[in-house]
């Protein structure tokens, strides 16, 4: 008798849990945490993707212009005497590593080991497009790279600041929570670029011109320091570096920045007062914030306005809501060119030298190694010869696409690791057949960094192979030392024994519970994770964008989600019931623009930017004039900016561009 199983969703990093029924394969909430009970449409209809029939069956291997079945034996060997036979001849940093933010802590933790013991720490994963911004303020303000507090504290705060976010779309079971806080009392502010679903919640809905959130932010701040509204005590027991924020926001009075975000005066003020008279709020963020080349300091201006006001702790939180399933764990587990595992950074000698004995080696390499955004110049400079990718489709989800469709074609060696015959596996040497999250058993980490099990339904499809046991044999024909896994809880606990709160938890624990927070539930609370324990203001001055709206491109184009296409579609659009749900995605532009250009609602257009064109359909919206949003699925990174911020994430939300209607 098998009653239903518990699975990790694999779409959103809210990280619903679903009761998986193995014989009908159809899908039910689980009625503990997070979700309680809830799921969006992509949840209950993840198991489609799964049984499409439409995945790879057995390993192939590139003849000519053909892809060849190939022994799963065959093609380890294979690759792994060439990985080696180009680290012979041109150095272990030729060869780069892309670790997926949809597979397990455990999958990620074993790809991040490989690399490092193959001597590079070209190891990457999809953050770096998403939220590594913020990990980045993060680090530099609070001292560490996450959101500090668990969904449920949400429920309980005074007020909501929701900045460049649309959980409306792309965490829709958050917003329960949401809508549960505004019950209880709560007032909830949405700033962004555009009338969003999100906004139809809120009791201010903030409409800035694109990339100019910090002027906002800045003067927020002025109003709350000139009214004396901020929290004086924990500005000065818990805190260093407010002078500088103060003299750096004397200028930007509401006035000012009337001119520069288009906000009225008279609405920052009442927004500023309203969200410091709450007396506790969450600050929570997306995409809008992190996807500019301003993207470090736009998220340090937030983070100084949480800290201006003591919303930390008990009071408050600071939520970068992570966007995939197991994006948190796999940066957790070191699938990132900057950091160790947890975080920790490649110079800590104690921590490095740590994790070499557990591994059995000396030491690990200690330069940076090259992230996501910056492979593809290192292919043209031929210093990057081989990549190996899992579970991910930088083919559709790199901006520029086609120079990283041109690098593709250019490498010595290309394995891809998917379900799926990808945009990205047509340029590879070696396709490699995973078995989806529903096949395998593992842990995943949510945005609130509770660690939660995920347990096998079915048998892997066709000739497929847990990612964990094809990357466990790759390492053993590498010849790196520890590569002789037999279970895929022999990698949960030599992961648990890395981190210190973990060293007493059993995996035991983990399968029967809620799941697990790494470290704990909420951080912050009575010291920073700092050196000395104290939270660091960082002024900010607007910066960016990288390239301005001009005679030729007067437009600005944006790039967002919907709530039923998944980034580059590989598994929504395999999943009859979500297509059923799905509209063809438009082009959404101001109805006076539209007017002027001669454009009516599903009219054909196409738009140009200096990186090349699309043709998609019109729709008309709420979004300001000279503003065009296009749902980022499937093509909009033929055309978008790759300008780069300093955590290295791309301009993603903001391209000088012209639209025109098509005859
Ligand atoms: N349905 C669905 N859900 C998803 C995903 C999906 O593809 N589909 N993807 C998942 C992933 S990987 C992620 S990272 C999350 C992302 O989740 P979000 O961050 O909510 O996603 P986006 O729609 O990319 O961007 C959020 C908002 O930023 C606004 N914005 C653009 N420019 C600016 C600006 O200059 N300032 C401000 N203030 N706002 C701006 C956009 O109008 C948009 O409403 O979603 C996850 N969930
Ligand atoms: N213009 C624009 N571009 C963007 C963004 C934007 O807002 N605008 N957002 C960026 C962001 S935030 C993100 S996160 C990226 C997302 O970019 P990607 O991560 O490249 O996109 P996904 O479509 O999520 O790709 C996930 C892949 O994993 C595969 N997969 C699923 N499960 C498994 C498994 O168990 N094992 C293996 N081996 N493979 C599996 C799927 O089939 C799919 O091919 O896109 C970025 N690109
Ligand atoms: S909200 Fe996110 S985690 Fe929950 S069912 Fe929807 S996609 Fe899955
Ligand atoms: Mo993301």
């Amino acid at each position: 008798m098998s009653g239903p199983k518990t699975v990790v969703c694999p779409f959103c990093g809210f990280g619903c849990r679903l009761l998986v029924d193995p014989e009908t394969m159809k899908v039910k909430p689980h009625r503990g945490e997070p979700n309680r009970g809830k799921l969006c449409p992509k949840g209950l209809h993840s198991t489609e993707f799964v049984l499409s029939g439409d995945r790879v069956k057995r390993p192939l291997k590139r003849e000519g212009s053909r892809m060849r079945p190939v022994s799963w034996g065959r093609a380890i060997d294979e690759i792994s005497a060439k990985l080696l036979e180009i680290r012979e001849l041109y150095g272990a940093d030729a060869v780069a590593f892309l670790a997926s933010s949809k597979v397990s802590n455990e999958e990620n933790y074993l790809l991040q080991k490989i690399a490092r013991l193959f001597g590079t720490n070209n190891i990457d994963n999809c953050a770096r497009l998403c939220h590594e911004a913020s990990v980045h303020a993060l680090k530099m303000t609070v001292g560490a790279g996450a959101q500090t507090n668990p969904y449920a504290d949400l429920e309980g705060f005074g007020a909501i600041l929701i900045w460049g976010y649309n959980p409306a779309e792309t965490h829709p079971v958050v917003m329960d929570y949401i809508l549960r806080a505004r019950k209880n009392g709560a007032r909830i502010i949405v700033v962004d670029v555009r009338k969003t679903r999100t906004m139809a919640f809120a009791d201010y809905g903030l409409i800035v011109r694109p990339g100019t959130d910090i002027t906002l932010a800045n003067a927020m701040m002025n109003v709350i320091i000139r009214e004396e509204l901020h929290d004086e005590d924990f500005v000065r027991g818990r805190t260093t570096g407010f002078s500088e924020v103060r003299m750096a926001v004397r200028k930007y009075t509401p006035e000012y920045a009337e001119k520069i975000t288009g906000v009225p005066a008279g609405v920052i003020r009442e927004v500023a007062r309203t969200f410091a008279l709450a007396g506790s709020g969450a600050v929570m963020w997306g995409m809008g914030l992190t996807q500019h080349v301003s993207g470090v300091e736009n998220v340090m201006a937030v983070i100084d306005l949480a800290l201006l006001l003591g919303y930390i702790g008990e009071r408050g939180g600071l939520y970068p809501m992570r966007g995939q399933n197991n994006v948190q764990g796999a940066a957790y587990m070191g699938a990132l060119s900057e950091f160790l595992p947890g975080y920790v950074p490649l110079t800590d000698e104690r921590f490095r030298k740590r994790v070499a004995k557990i591994w059995g080696v000396e030491d690990l390499p200690t330069e940076r190694g090259l992230y996501l955004t910056e492979l593809w110049e290192a292919v043209e400079r031929g210093d990057l010869r081989a990549l190996y990718v899992v579970g991910e489709n930088p083919a559709v989800s790199e901006p520029n696409f086609m120079e990283v469709r041109r690098a593709l074609r250019k490498l010595d060696l290309l394995v891809v690791q998917d379900l799926f015959m990808t945009r990205t596996a047509r340029y590879a040497h070696y396709v490699l057949p995973a078995s989806a999250f529903c096949e395998k058993s593992g842990s995943y980490m949510n945005s609130e960094r509770r660690i939660q099990w995920s347990q096998r339904v079915c048998e892997p499809y066709a000739d497929s192979r847990p990612d964990w046991e094809i990357l466990t044999d790759l390492g053993r024909a590498l010849g790196l030392p520890g590569f002789n896994y037999s279970s895929v809880e022999e990698i949960t606990e030599e992961y648990f024994r890395l981190f210190p709160s973990l060293e007493e938890r059993s995996v035991e624990e983990l399968k029967n519970g809620d799941g697990i927070f790494l470290p704990r539930k909420r951080l912050h609370t009575w010291e920073f994770a700092t050196p000395d324990g104290k939270a660091r203001f960082i002024a900010v001055e607007q910066v960016g964008p990288w390239e301005r709206p001009d005679g030729e491109y007067p437009f600005i184009l944006t790039t967002v989600r919907v709530i039923s296409h998944y980034n580059t579609g590989e598994m929504t659009l395999r999943s009859p019931s979500l297509l059923r749900l799905m509209g063809e995605p438009r082009a959404v532009i101001n109805r006076d623009d539209a007017e002027k250009l001669g454009i009516r609602e599903g009219d054909w257009v196409e738009i140009e930017t200096r990186r090349g064109r699309i043709r998609m359909r019109a729709g008309m919206g709420d979004v300001q004039p000279g503003l065009i949003a296009v749902p980022f699925h499937f093509k909009a990174n033929r055309v978008t900016s790759p300008a780069l911020n300093k955590a290295g994430t791309p301009e993603f939300k903001f391209a000088a561009a012209r639209i025109r209607k098509l005859r």
